[in-house]
């Protein structure tokens, strides 16, 4: 009788775990981005206040729980020297969330061409991949089209795997919510071949 308390319990409580890369340039809003999300799906969440966050270095850590599923998040660098420790985590991740400064269009090229460089890692292959045309709150920001013209020259790379560009403001909180359940969407479909971690999560 305690052995099938225990299954159910266990079954009850039983997380499927994704990893979520949140990658971009720096002062791209990762980290903001990160914030506002466990801020809209942490019922007790208090966190830092939004407009005193400061740019990555190294690398931030969020969780949150959707039903049964929860998604791990490891915010990583931007900047150059950083970037090259992207690609240490690619293998273990499930989805990654490609954040973009609209308001940036001198730096616009150089995130394209992180994402590039990103989008043709074999590790990442299949990897749904959702790209944030943030900061769409300030007056006079590129539009999600003008940015996707750029993006999209990396079609062929991008392949057949889930990709979809949503325009957000990290700040405010627009899209924010959409894009997250896009991604749960993507990393649950694409389990069987990205199998989640699962985790108990009685203790
Ligand atoms: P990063 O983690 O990608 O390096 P941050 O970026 O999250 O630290 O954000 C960098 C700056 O952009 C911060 O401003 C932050 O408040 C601002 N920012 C992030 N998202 C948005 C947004 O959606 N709208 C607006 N208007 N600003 C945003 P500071 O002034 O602290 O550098």
């Amino acid at each position: 009788m305690f052995t099938l308390m225990s299954g159910l319990f266990k079954y009850l409580f039983r997380k499927d775990e994704f990893f979520i890369l949140i990658l971009g340039l720096d002062n791209a809003g990762k980290t903001t981005f990160l914030e506002q999300t466990k801020t809209q799906f942490n019922k007790n969440y208090k966190g830092m206040s939004l407009s005193k966050i400061t740019t990555t270095v190294g690398l931030n850590i969020g969780k949150i729980d959707i039903g049964s599923v929860r998604l791990m998040f490891w915010d990583l660098g931007g900047q150059e020297e950083l970037q090259s420790l992207w690609d240490k985590y690619y293998a273990e991740s499930h989805g990654v969330i490609y954040v973009v400064d609209s308001t940036d269009e001198e730096r616009l090229e150089d995130s394209w061409k992180a994402f590039d460089e990103m989008i043709e890692s074999e590790a990442l292959e299949g990897v749904p991949v959702i790209v944030l045309a943030n900061k769409q709150d300030v007056q006079g920001c590129l539009n999600v089209d003008q940015i996707k013209s750029l993006f999209n020259q990396s079609a062929a790379k991008i392949g057949r795997r889930d990709c979809k560009m949503q325009g957000v403001s990290a700040l405010t909180g627009d899209g924010v919510n959409e894009s997250i359940d896009w991604i749960v969407q993507c990393v649950e479909r694409n389990s069987p071949w990205r199998p989640p971690r699962l985790k108990d999560d009685s203790s």
